[in-house]
């Protein structure tokens, strides 16, 4: 199964996807019910009082104030139109708006974000120190090898010693060749290399790890435009992706990083980690709404299964599903 088709296979999810994905966004359902059913104890009908709460609810689980603005400005509607909306009918009612505002956000499909027939479909993967890149490009080379496509990652955090052992131990654990020049290497060239490997072995998936922290944000960003630079003398149109990982257990946090990067770097798509064990989850709503950028996958576990191609749809159907 080629790249398109494992892309296409991954906008339904299946019912093991499915509990994965309730499962690891149990803390942010928590945190959510608990504080809607206090907000509606005692009210049967949705008015100005439960507005004004439902704001703070959204706002206290990371939604952001721009994208809870626009869901309470559509709920507000939505109860000027239908007269009486029960307290009852307040999950649904949130899960029906927050849903139809993302879509609205049409670059935000995994089949757009995807160039078919590249080959080999270079990714750079940037973000910050300790947000889940290596985790994250070893659970994707896990999961593209899988679907029998040829992976090469190239070990370009050289800034850090157990960075470039890291992604050697996943690329053993995949089975998968990782090409390292060691550790205070320069990345470019690390890059550069990994870029002719796939080519001269027919490679179809190359993923290039980077370092999130240098000496500055400067030199960080002039290194991350020089790696792919250096790739574009071999291979013209790499990288095809530019991964941007947040950590979404950091919450509006990983809404600045988001800002940050894409100010100063050309990010196409964002993978945002750590959703398990965090009641944060609400931030991938707001960034998936404010950014043009699309989500394209979620981290929701340790597991190389819990990294999820983002579903809109799926995410925001589990997010709203009680027990
Ligand atoms: N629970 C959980 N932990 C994660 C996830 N993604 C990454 N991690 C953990 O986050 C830590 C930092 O990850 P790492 O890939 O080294 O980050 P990097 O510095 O950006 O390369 C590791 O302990 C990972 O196991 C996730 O989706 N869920
Ligand atoms: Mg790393």
């Amino acid at each position: 199964m080629g790249l398109f088709d494992f892309f296409k296979k991954k906008e339904t999810l299946n019912t093991e996807e499915k509990e994965t994905l309730d499962k690891g966004l149990e803390k942010t359902k928590e945190g959510l019910f608990s504080k809607l059913s206090r907000a509606v104890v005692g009210k049967s009908k949705v008015d100005e009082e439960v507005l004004d709460e439902l704001e703070e609810i959204l706002i206290s689980s990371d939604v952001g104030v721009d994208t809870t603005l626009k869901i309470i400005r559509r709920i507000e509607e939505r109860v000027a139109r239908d007269k009486f909306v029960t307290t009852a009918e307040l999950d649904g009612l949130l899960r029906e708006e927050i849903a139809e505002l993302l879509a609205q956000n049409k670059s935000d499909d995994v089949s757009n974000a995807f160039k078919a027939n590249v080959k080999p479909y270079v990714i750079m993967v940037v973000g910050v120190n300790g947000v889940g890149k290596t985790t994250t490009i070893g659970k994707l080379a896990s999961q593209f090898h899988k679907a029998g496509n040829k992976v090469i990652l190239g070990a370009g955090d050289t800034f850090r010693a157990a960075a470039v052992d890291q992604l050697k131990l996943w690329g053993q654990r995949v089975g998968v060749t990782v090409i390292d020049h060691g550790m205070n290497s320069d990345p470019a060239s690390v890059a550069y290399d990994t870029v002719k490997q796939a080519v001269e072995q027919d490679a179809d998936v190359v993923i290039i790890d980077t370092a999130g922290r240098l000496h500055n944000k400067v030199n960080l960003m002039n290194e991350l435009s020089k790696i792919k630079r250096v790739m574009q003398k071999f291979l013209p149109d790499a990288p095809h992706e530019i991964l941007l990982v947040l950590d979404g257990s950091t919450g509006q946090n990983a809404f600045i990083q988001a800002q940050e990067f894409t100010k100063t770097t050309d990010v196409t798509a964002l993978a945002i980690t750590k959703l398990d064990g965090t009641a944060k989850g609400g931030v991938v709503i707001g960034i998936s709404d404010q950014f043009k950028i699309p989500v394209k996958y979620i981290g929701v576990g340790e597991k190389i299964e819990d990294l999820q191609v983002f579903n809109k749809k799926e995410f925001v159907d589990s997010l709203f599903k009680r027990k």
